[in-house]
Protein backbone atom coordinates (compact mmCIF):
# COMPACT_ATOMS: atom_id res chain seq x y z
CA UNK A 1 0.00 0.00 0.00
CA UNK A 2 3.06 2.26 0.75
CA UNK A 3 3.65 2.01 -2.75
CA UNK A 4 0.64 2.91 -4.30
CA UNK A 5 0.31 6.08 -2.06
CA UNK A 6 3.61 6.78 -4.08
CA UNK A 7 5.74 6.53 -0.94
CA UNK A 8 10.03 6.13 -1.60
CA UNK A 9 11.82 4.38 0.83
CA UNK A 10 9.88 3.83 4.26
CA UNK A 11 11.44 4.86 7.29
CA UNK A 12 12.51 2.59 10.15
CA UNK A 13 10.44 2.25 12.82
CA UNK A 14 11.96 1.15 15.93
CA UNK A 15 8.57 0.31 18.49
CA UNK A 16 6.07 -1.88 18.06
CA UNK A 17 2.36 -0.68 17.90
CA UNK A 18 -0.20 -1.81 20.29
CA UNK A 19 -0.97 -5.11 17.82
CA UNK A 20 -3.91 -4.43 14.87
CA UNK A 21 -4.05 -0.56 16.25
CA UNK A 22 -2.89 1.94 13.77
CA UNK A 23 -0.30 4.50 14.80
CA UNK A 24 -0.43 8.44 14.00
CA UNK A 25 3.45 9.59 13.96
CA UNK A 26 3.09 13.38 14.56
CA UNK A 27 4.78 16.79 16.73
CA UNK A 28 3.75 16.24 20.21
CA UNK A 29 1.27 18.83 21.44
CA UNK A 30 1.76 22.71 21.92
CA UNK A 31 0.18 24.77 24.80
CA UNK A 32 -3.00 25.92 23.60
CA UNK A 33 -3.59 23.50 21.31
CA UNK A 34 -2.86 19.88 20.22
CA UNK A 35 -0.95 20.08 17.39
CA UNK A 36 0.95 23.75 15.57
CA UNK A 37 0.60 21.58 12.01
CA UNK A 38 -2.68 21.98 10.82
CA UNK A 39 -1.90 18.23 9.04
CA UNK A 40 -1.57 16.87 12.04
CA UNK A 41 -4.34 18.10 13.91
CA UNK A 42 -6.73 17.59 10.96
CA UNK A 43 -5.65 13.82 10.59
CA UNK A 44 -6.26 13.27 14.21
CA UNK A 45 -9.63 14.78 14.09
CA UNK A 46 -10.44 13.14 11.15
CA UNK A 47 -9.63 9.82 13.81
CA UNK A 48 -11.75 10.69 16.08
CA UNK A 49 -14.28 11.81 14.10
CA UNK A 50 -14.41 8.27 12.00
CA UNK A 51 -13.74 6.42 15.43
CA UNK A 52 -10.99 4.67 14.58
CA UNK A 53 -8.74 3.25 17.36
CA UNK A 54 -5.47 4.83 17.77
CA UNK A 55 -2.61 5.78 19.60
CA UNK A 56 -0.14 8.74 19.03
CA UNK A 57 3.90 8.93 18.56
CA UNK A 58 5.03 12.25 19.35
CA UNK A 59 8.41 12.69 17.17
CA UNK A 60 10.25 14.90 14.67
CA UNK A 61 10.68 11.67 12.76
CA UNK A 62 9.23 12.56 8.81
CA UNK A 63 7.79 10.05 6.46
CA UNK A 64 8.89 9.05 3.24
CA UNK A 65 8.03 12.56 1.80
CA UNK A 66 10.03 14.38 4.60
CA UNK A 67 6.99 15.66 6.35
CA UNK A 68 4.77 14.91 9.35
CA UNK A 69 2.08 13.50 10.21
CA UNK A 70 1.96 9.83 8.75
CA UNK A 71 0.33 6.55 9.78
CA UNK A 72 1.83 3.49 10.07
CA UNK A 73 -0.76 0.13 10.03
CA UNK A 74 0.15 -3.62 10.17
CA UNK A 75 3.33 -2.58 8.82
CA UNK A 76 2.30 -0.45 5.91
CA UNK A 77 3.92 3.43 6.60
CA UNK A 78 1.29 5.85 4.73
CA UNK A 79 2.80 9.73 4.12
CA UNK A 80 0.55 12.83 4.03
CA UNK A 81 -3.25 13.26 5.81
CA UNK A 82 -5.23 12.71 2.98
CA UNK A 83 -3.54 10.02 1.78
CA UNK A 84 -3.69 8.54 5.03
CA UNK A 85 -7.71 9.39 5.23
CA UNK A 86 -8.34 7.23 1.92
CA UNK A 87 -6.11 4.34 3.52
CA UNK A 88 -8.04 4.52 6.52
CA UNK A 89 -11.46 4.98 5.00
CA UNK A 90 -10.44 1.58 2.87
CA UNK A 91 -8.89 -0.35 5.58
CA UNK A 92 -11.69 0.21 8.37
CA UNK A 93 -14.71 0.83 6.06
CA UNK A 94 -15.53 4.53 7.35
CA UNK A 95 -16.32 7.10 4.91
CA UNK A 96 -17.52 10.12 6.43
CA UNK A 97 -18.47 11.33 2.94
CA UNK A 98 -20.39 9.00 1.68
CA UNK A 99 -23.82 10.59 1.98
CA UNK A 100 -22.40 13.69 0.44
CA UNK A 101 -24.22 14.77 -3.03
CA UNK A 102 -21.86 15.29 -6.05
CA UNK A 103 -21.95 18.60 -5.67
CA UNK A 104 -20.74 18.77 -1.89
CA UNK A 105 -18.07 16.67 -2.65
CA UNK A 106 -16.74 19.16 -5.41
CA UNK A 107 -17.40 21.79 -3.00
CA UNK A 108 -15.63 19.96 0.00
CA UNK A 109 -12.70 19.10 -2.21
CA UNK A 110 -12.71 23.22 -3.34
CA UNK A 111 -12.20 24.20 0.39
CA UNK A 112 -9.75 21.70 1.27
CA UNK A 113 -7.51 23.22 -1.52
CA UNK A 114 -8.30 26.75 -0.51
CA UNK A 115 -7.80 25.84 3.03
CA UNK A 116 -4.43 23.72 2.54
CA UNK A 117 -2.66 24.72 -0.37
CA UNK A 118 -3.42 28.59 0.26
CA UNK A 119 -4.51 29.26 4.10
CA UNK A 120 -2.36 27.79 5.35
CA UNK A 121 0.91 29.52 3.53
CA UNK A 122 -0.58 32.61 5.08
CA UNK A 123 -0.23 30.99 8.53
CA UNK A 124 3.21 30.25 7.83
CA UNK A 125 3.96 33.85 6.52
CA UNK A 126 2.38 35.16 10.11
CA UNK A 127 4.18 32.87 12.47
CA UNK A 128 7.02 32.50 10.69
CA UNK A 129 8.29 35.69 8.72
CA UNK A 130 6.21 38.29 10.57
CA UNK A 131 6.20 36.90 14.01
CA UNK A 132 9.24 34.96 14.28
CA UNK A 133 10.87 35.90 17.33
CA UNK A 134 7.84 36.25 19.36
CA UNK A 135 6.53 32.71 17.92
CA UNK A 136 9.86 30.51 18.64
CA UNK A 137 9.91 32.69 22.11
CA UNK A 138 6.78 31.35 22.99
CA UNK A 139 6.50 28.03 21.64
CA UNK A 140 10.15 27.24 21.91
CA UNK A 141 12.41 28.25 24.32
CA UNK A 142 15.00 26.53 23.43
CA UNK A 143 18.69 27.07 23.64
CA UNK A 144 18.56 26.57 19.77
CA UNK A 145 16.07 29.65 19.23
CA UNK A 146 18.52 31.73 17.38
CA UNK A 147 19.65 28.67 14.86
CA UNK A 148 15.93 27.84 14.54
CA UNK A 149 15.05 31.49 14.00
CA UNK A 150 17.30 32.15 11.39
CA UNK A 151 16.64 28.52 9.24
CA UNK A 152 12.80 28.69 9.33
CA UNK A 153 12.73 32.11 7.82
CA UNK A 154 15.16 31.03 5.77
CA UNK A 155 13.18 27.93 4.26
CA UNK A 156 9.57 29.24 4.85
CA UNK A 157 10.97 32.38 2.84
CA UNK A 158 12.35 30.34 0.01
CA UNK A 159 8.77 28.30 0.30
CA UNK A 160 6.42 31.49 -0.02
CA UNK A 161 8.11 32.43 -2.82
CA UNK A 162 8.22 29.14 -4.86
CA UNK A 163 4.29 28.70 -4.15
CA UNK A 164 3.86 32.32 -5.34
CA UNK A 165 2.00 33.84 -2.41
CA UNK A 166 5.40 35.07 -0.95
CA UNK A 167 5.80 37.37 -3.76
CA UNK A 168 2.81 39.45 -2.19
CA UNK A 169 3.04 42.40 0.14
CA UNK A 170 2.55 41.82 3.68
CA UNK A 171 -0.95 43.61 3.56
CA UNK A 172 -2.15 41.71 0.30
CA UNK A 173 -1.16 38.51 2.13
CA UNK A 174 -2.93 39.00 5.30
CA UNK A 175 -6.39 39.91 2.41
CA UNK A 176 -5.79 36.73 0.94
CA UNK A 177 -6.18 35.13 4.72
CA UNK A 178 -9.18 37.32 5.12
CA UNK A 179 -10.79 36.46 1.86
CA UNK A 180 -10.52 32.72 2.89
CA UNK A 181 -11.66 33.16 5.85
CA UNK A 182 -14.87 34.67 4.99
CA UNK A 183 -15.70 32.06 2.33
CA UNK A 184 -15.06 29.72 4.97
CA UNK A 185 -17.76 31.67 6.88
CA UNK A 186 -20.10 32.48 4.61
CA UNK A 187 -20.62 28.55 3.76
CA UNK A 188 -20.45 27.36 6.63
CA UNK A 189 -23.24 29.77 8.18
CA UNK A 190 -25.64 28.50 10.65
CA UNK A 191 -24.56 25.34 10.09
CA UNK A 192 -23.32 22.83 12.70
CA UNK A 193 -20.91 21.34 10.37
CA UNK A 194 -19.76 22.00 7.05
CA UNK A 195 -22.49 20.19 4.96
CA UNK A 196 -25.18 19.86 7.78
CA UNK A 197 -25.56 17.68 11.21
CA UNK A 198 -23.02 15.20 10.56
CA UNK A 199 -19.11 15.68 10.06
CA UNK A 200 -17.39 15.48 7.15
CA UNK A 201 -13.68 15.15 6.40
CA UNK A 202 -13.63 19.11 5.20
CA UNK A 203 -14.96 19.73 9.02
CA UNK A 204 -11.43 17.82 10.22
CA UNK A 205 -9.54 20.03 7.45
CA UNK A 206 -11.22 23.16 7.87
CA UNK A 207 -10.45 22.55 12.17
CA UNK A 208 -7.01 21.95 11.42
CA UNK A 209 -6.87 25.41 10.11
CA UNK A 210 -9.34 27.57 11.71
CA UNK A 211 -8.07 25.92 15.52
CA UNK A 212 -4.40 27.39 14.55
CA UNK A 213 -6.17 31.28 14.06
CA UNK A 214 -8.97 31.25 16.91
CA UNK A 215 -6.55 29.65 19.42
CA UNK A 216 -2.78 29.66 18.29
CA UNK A 217 -1.86 32.84 16.47
CA UNK A 218 -3.35 35.61 19.43
CA UNK A 219 -3.15 38.54 18.06
CA UNK A 220 -2.58 38.17 14.44
CA UNK A 221 -4.72 39.83 11.83
CA UNK A 222 -6.30 36.38 11.41
CA UNK A 223 -7.56 35.83 14.74
CA UNK A 224 -8.72 39.36 14.76
CA UNK A 225 -10.64 38.69 11.18
CA UNK A 226 -12.22 35.27 12.27
CA UNK A 227 -13.19 36.43 15.23
CA UNK A 228 -14.42 39.87 14.22
CA UNK A 229 -15.35 39.50 10.81
CA UNK A 230 -16.67 35.83 10.42
CA UNK A 231 -18.53 35.53 14.12
CA UNK A 232 -19.38 31.77 13.27
CA UNK A 233 -15.85 30.56 12.96
CA UNK A 234 -15.37 30.15 17.00
CA UNK A 235 -18.16 28.39 17.52
CA UNK A 236 -17.52 26.37 15.20
CA UNK A 237 -13.93 25.17 16.18
CA UNK A 238 -15.69 24.88 20.04
CA UNK A 239 -18.20 22.42 18.67
CA UNK A 240 -15.83 20.11 17.07
CA UNK A 241 -12.98 20.57 20.31
CA UNK A 242 -15.76 19.54 23.15
CA UNK A 243 -17.45 16.68 20.86
CA UNK A 244 -14.20 15.00 19.43
CA UNK A 245 -11.35 16.07 22.12
CA UNK A 246 -13.31 15.69 25.59
CA UNK A 247 -9.20 15.26 26.30
CA UNK A 248 -8.07 18.16 25.17
CA UNK A 249 -6.22 19.49 28.29
CA UNK A 250 -4.88 16.28 29.11
CA UNK A 251 -3.09 16.24 25.30
CA UNK A 252 -1.83 19.93 25.60
CA UNK A 253 -0.08 18.50 28.92
CA UNK A 254 1.83 16.18 27.46
CA UNK A 255 4.04 19.30 25.97
CA UNK A 256 6.29 19.28 28.53
CA UNK A 257 8.23 16.27 28.89
CA UNK A 258 7.38 14.77 25.35
CA UNK A 259 9.68 12.76 23.23
CA UNK A 260 9.82 15.30 21.06
CA UNK A 261 10.18 17.73 23.46
CA UNK A 262 13.23 16.32 24.83
CA UNK A 263 14.56 16.16 21.42
CA UNK A 264 15.90 12.16 21.75
CA UNK A 265 18.77 10.88 20.68
CA UNK A 266 16.76 10.43 17.41
CA UNK A 267 18.43 12.28 14.66
CA UNK A 268 15.90 15.46 13.97
CA UNK A 269 15.74 18.07 11.37
CA UNK A 270 17.07 20.96 13.91
CA UNK A 271 20.54 18.98 14.24
CA UNK A 272 20.93 18.33 10.56
CA UNK A 273 20.49 21.58 9.79
CA UNK A 274 22.39 22.91 12.64
CA UNK A 275 25.67 20.61 11.48
CA UNK A 276 24.70 22.19 7.89
CA UNK A 277 24.78 25.90 8.88
CA UNK A 278 27.61 25.09 11.60
CA UNK A 279 30.08 26.39 9.17
CA UNK A 280 28.31 30.15 8.72
CA UNK A 281 30.42 32.97 10.26
CA UNK A 282 28.97 35.10 12.97
CA UNK A 283 29.08 37.86 11.06
CA UNK A 284 27.17 36.66 8.23
CA UNK A 285 24.35 35.15 10.89
CA UNK A 286 24.44 39.03 11.62
CA UNK A 287 24.04 40.60 8.59
CA UNK A 288 21.00 38.17 7.83
CA UNK A 289 19.34 39.02 11.23
CA UNK A 290 19.75 42.39 9.95
CA UNK A 291 17.88 41.75 6.71
CA UNK A 292 15.38 39.93 8.64
CA UNK A 293 14.70 43.04 10.85
CA UNK A 294 14.85 45.48 8.00
CA UNK A 295 12.36 43.10 5.80
CA UNK A 296 9.90 43.06 9.38
CA UNK A 297 10.11 47.05 9.86
CA UNK A 298 9.15 47.49 6.20
CA UNK A 299 6.34 44.75 6.34
CA UNK A 300 5.11 46.10 9.40
CA UNK A 301 5.36 49.65 8.40
CA UNK A 302 3.59 48.77 5.15
CA UNK A 303 6.54 49.73 2.74
CA UNK A 304 7.52 48.06 -0.19
CA UNK A 305 10.59 49.71 -0.61
CA UNK A 306 12.85 48.43 -3.27
CA UNK A 307 11.32 45.14 -2.86
CA UNK A 308 7.85 44.96 -2.93
CA UNK A 309 8.16 41.03 -1.29
CA UNK A 310 7.25 41.19 2.29
CA UNK A 311 8.32 37.29 2.48
CA UNK A 312 11.34 36.93 0.46
CA UNK A 313 13.78 38.98 -1.42
CA UNK A 314 15.92 36.55 -2.80
CA UNK A 315 15.54 35.52 -6.81
CA UNK A 316 14.75 31.55 -6.81
CA UNK A 317 17.43 29.57 -6.56
CA UNK A 318 19.65 31.54 -4.88
CA UNK A 319 19.72 31.06 -1.74
CA UNK A 320 20.01 27.31 -0.51
CA UNK A 321 18.87 25.41 1.78
CA UNK A 322 15.80 23.92 -0.45
CA UNK A 323 15.19 20.74 1.22
CA UNK A 324 13.45 21.43 4.85
CA UNK A 325 10.58 22.11 6.16
CA UNK A 326 8.80 25.06 7.19
CA UNK A 327 8.64 26.24 10.36
CA UNK A 328 7.03 22.83 11.42
CA UNK A 329 10.65 21.69 11.50
CA UNK A 330 11.15 22.26 15.02
CA UNK A 331 7.57 20.98 16.15
N1 LIG B 1 0.28 17.43 2.21
C1 LIG B 1 0.84 17.08 3.50
C2 LIG B 1 1.38 18.33 4.15
C3 LIG B 1 2.06 18.03 5.46
C4 LIG B 1 2.96 19.16 5.91
O1 LIG B 1 3.18 20.15 5.21
N2 LIG B 1 3.47 19.01 7.10
C5 LIG B 1 4.37 19.99 7.62
C6 LIG B 1 3.95 20.33 9.02
S1 LIG B 1 2.41 21.21 8.98
C7 LIG B 1 5.76 19.39 7.62
O2 LIG B 1 5.95 18.25 7.98
N3 LIG B 1 6.74 20.17 7.17
C8 LIG B 1 8.08 19.70 7.03
C9 LIG B 1 8.91 19.87 8.22
O3 LIG B 1 8.46 20.42 9.21
O4 LIG B 1 10.06 19.44 8.16
C10 LIG B 1 -0.23 16.44 4.36
O5 LIG B 1 -1.42 16.62 4.06
O6 LIG B 1 0.10 15.70 5.28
Amino acid sequence: MAAEQGNSTPSKTTEIPEKGKLVLHQFAPQKDIPSHSAFCLKLETYLRMSDVPYENRYGMKRSAKGKLPWIEYKGQEIPDSSFCIDFINKEFEVDLNKDLSDVNKGAAKAFQRLAEENCYWTINYHRYIVTSDEYFKNSFPTAFRWFLVKMVRKNVRNNLHAHGIGRHSKDEIYRIAQDDLKAISQYLGEKTYFFGDSPTTVDATLFGILAQIVWAMPGSPHEKFATEECTNLKPYCERIKEKYYPDWDELLAKTKGSKADAAPAEETKEEEKKDEVEGETKEEEAEEDKKDGDDGDKAANGEAGGDENAADEKPDGESGDKGGGEGEAKE
